[in-house]
């Protein structure tokens, strides 16, 4: 059976602690009885507010909290870093790496991110690995062997005989989509997906079927639901509309 789709909200550095038990309430109240029983809701705040934010959505079925980021190690000295460990003890079960913000702002490599993809999973954390073309790619006609290159390193690491669908998941995201107001067209979301699918199935060929591959880039309330209801898509990871309940609240729900 297919695993549930997945709307997704990454915070990014938004949001004061305050701010973020505010937001996640009215998440809870505004989806506690209305997210579609085929649906899954993640939030992802800053470190600063997961664990009053988990604290709300306790008990709540089929809504979880996850991390943006990670060191992959156990404990240590990392100045300035967290450890799985310390996120699944403040309430997190998910946690994304290779985001583009993380890639190209933060200069994080293949190799870094595939560390983290198989330390999260190793730690028990339910992995997102978040893959992209930038535009300047794309315009020169190379989407596909950047999204085939960034999967195939990203999930390097990864153990072929024993990873599930329940614990990793695709994230597709046009670096030109990305906070722009640009979202990527049908067919453009369509055909990334389905090289993200294919490779899947070549890299994993027990479960590379059932892996998510959610679709981030400027997703909003009027487009969730065209963009939920293509071929692949098996979610969406939203950032700036997932910062108000009313935006984030009709996305999940949208039909
Ligand atoms: C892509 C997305 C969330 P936005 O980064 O990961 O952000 O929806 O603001 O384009």
């Amino acid at each position: 059976s297919q695993p549930r789709t997945l709307i997704a909200g990454n915070w990014k550095m938004y949001k004061t602690e305050g701010q973020a038990v505010e937001l996640a309430a009215g998440l809870v109240a505004g989806l506690a009885d209305a997210l579609p029983p085929e649906r899954e809701l993640l939030i992802l705040p800053p470190f600063t507010a997961l664990k009053t934010v988990s604290e709300k959505l306790r008990g709540r079925e089929r809504m979880f909290v996850g991390a943006q980021n990670f060191y992959p190690s156990e404990e240590g000295a990392y100045t300035g870093e967290i450890a799985p460990s310390m996120l699944a003890d403040a309430g997190c079960t998910h946690a994304l790496a290779g985001h583009s913000e993380r890639r190209h702002v933060i200069k994080e490599s293949d190799r870094f991110i595939a560390q983290k993809v198989a330390f999260g999973l190793q730690a028990g954390l339910h992995m997102i690995l978040c893959i992209g073309e930038t535009l300047d790619q794309r315009t020169h006609g190379s989407m596909e062997n950047v999204v085939k290159g960034q999967l195939r390193l990203g999930l390097a690491q990864v153990n072929k005989e024993t990873v599930t669908p329940e614990q990793l998941t695709i994230a597709y995201e046009p670096v030109w989509a990305i906070g722009t107001g640009e979202t990527a067209e049908p067919e453009d979301i369509l055909s990334a997906h389905a090289v993200v699918r294919k490779t899947l199935e070549e890299h994993f060929p027990h479960c590379g079927n059932g892996i998510r591959i959610l679709y981030g880039g400027s997703v909003k309330a009027d487009n969730a639901a065209a963009i939920l209801g293509l071929d692949n898509v098996n979610g969406v990871l939203v950032g700036g509309a997932s910062l108000q309940v009313e935006s984030f609240t009709a996305i999940a729900t949208a039909d």
